[in-house]
């Protein structure tokens, strides 16, 4: 049995990653952090119990600014494979909490790729890159595009991409980088654009809400699907030689275009309901990422099936049923704290 250790297990991708390594049969572990209240919603229905005898997913606590803590796990699991996939994920966040965002985002791929060294292990190592490192590059982006970061969290992920090649090069680690796309679906978090506006659509259309308040519209995205993308995270790391691949639809639309469909969908117009508030609005912005995932689709076989019209469907219809399930929402889903809707 294959094992897997997943850093930001409780995240987005993290939760379909386990999911996809579970059906695969490996015996999975995930870093998770003490929280004062439970962070673990997204992975809840995969957790089986460690007592009971079919138990394959563990959790430990740990933290990537904490190196010794991870030197003691990867000893501990011993794990076949190890997805990086935690971080200070949030670009507009990385411009108020930029020392935070370089020690997590950034330093803390170093300590992990550090662990594995230290450890002695024989294992593949899978760093999540992102499309932010292009930043004011034009599109479209691959794998020879330079980077130009517009961001504490783009700079610290152009310096988590180099020391993962550097450990490549340097000690033979089978380490590679996905420059990852967005990527979205109803698990999402909240104050992500695409999120942000499915779930206002969704609480405007059950009459909760009438207004939602966001920055700039003419931004530029490739929204893909999180589910196809973690599969691909997992194809580079089975390939024979450790390369760095691009992940994306190859789509061009801009935010405005992804509120047109998804209030469309509700039977809703965008214009009746959307605000300015310059406070979304970022100190450097990233006007275009259109990845060319060419590369990927040569050497894995992987190609984006949802593209973004479709995902933007899926995802209102999504928090439409959530909204639903929740019975009595305008008390159980209360509306975003101030300092959160910020972002
Ligand atoms: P999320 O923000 O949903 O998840 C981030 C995860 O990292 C959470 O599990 C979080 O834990 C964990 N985490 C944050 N800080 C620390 C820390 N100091 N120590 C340990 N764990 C920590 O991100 P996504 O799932 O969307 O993205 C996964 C990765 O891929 C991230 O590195 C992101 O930057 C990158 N990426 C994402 C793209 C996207 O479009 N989604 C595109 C390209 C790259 P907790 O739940 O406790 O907060
Ligand atoms: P991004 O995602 O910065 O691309 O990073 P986000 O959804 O935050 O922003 C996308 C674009 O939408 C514009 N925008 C707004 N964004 C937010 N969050 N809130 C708003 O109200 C709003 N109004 C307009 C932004 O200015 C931006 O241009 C995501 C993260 O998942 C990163 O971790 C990942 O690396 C990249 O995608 C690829």
């Amino acid at each position: 049995m294959k094992r897997a250790l997943i850093t930001g297990i409780t995240g987005q991708d993290g939760s379909y990653l386990a999911e996809l390594l579970l059906s695969k049969g490996y015996e999975v572990h995930g870093l998770i952090r003490r929280s004062s209240t439970f962070n673990t919603s997204r992975i809840n229905h995969i957790y089986v119990d460690p007592h009971h005898a079919d138990a394959r997913l563990f959790l430990h606590y740990g933290d990537l600014s904490d190196g010794a803590r991870l030197v003691t796990l990867l000893a501990q699991i011993k794990p076949d494979e190890v997805y990086n996939l935690a971080a200070q994920s949030h670009v507009r966040v990385s411009f108020d909490e930029p020392e935070h965002t370089g020690n997590t985002t950034g330093v803390g791929s170093i300590r992990l790729l550090e662990a594995v060294r230290m450890a002695g292990l024989d294992c593949r190592f899978y760093q999540a890159s992102s499309s932010e490192m292009f930043g004011a590059t034009p599109p479209p982006q691959n794998e020879e595009t330079p980077f130009y970061p517009r961001s504490p969290y783009g700079a610290a992920k152009v310096y988590s991409y180099w020391i993962t090649k550097n450990y490549r090069e340097a000690y033979g680690i089978f380490a590679v980088n996905g420059i990852l796309f967005n990527h979205e679906s109803p698990r999402r978090g909240e104050t992500f654009v695409t999120r942000k506006i499915t779930r206002a659509v969704a609480r405007i259309k059950a009459g909760i809400e009438d207004h939602l308040y966001m920055g700039n519209l003419d931004a530029i995205r490739d929204w893909g699907y999180a589910p196809e993308y973690v599969e691909g995270m997992w194809r580079m790391l089975q390939v024979d030689e450790p390369e760095d691949f691009v992940l994306a639809t190859g789509g061009n639309y801009s935010v405005r275009d992804f509120l047109t469909v998804a209030f469309e969908h509700a039977g809703l117009n965008w214009e009746n309901h959307v605000r300015f508030d310059e406070r979304y609005l970022r100190p450097t912005e990233v006007d275009a990422l259109i990845g060319d995932p060419s590369h990927a689709e040569r050497k894995l076989g992987w190609k984006a099936g949802v593209h973004t019209p479709e995902l933007a469907r899926i995802m209102v219809e999504a928090d439409i049923e959530a909204l639903e399930h929740e019975g009595r929402p305008w008390i159980d889903t209360p509306a975003l704290p101030d300092w959160l809707a910020t972002r």
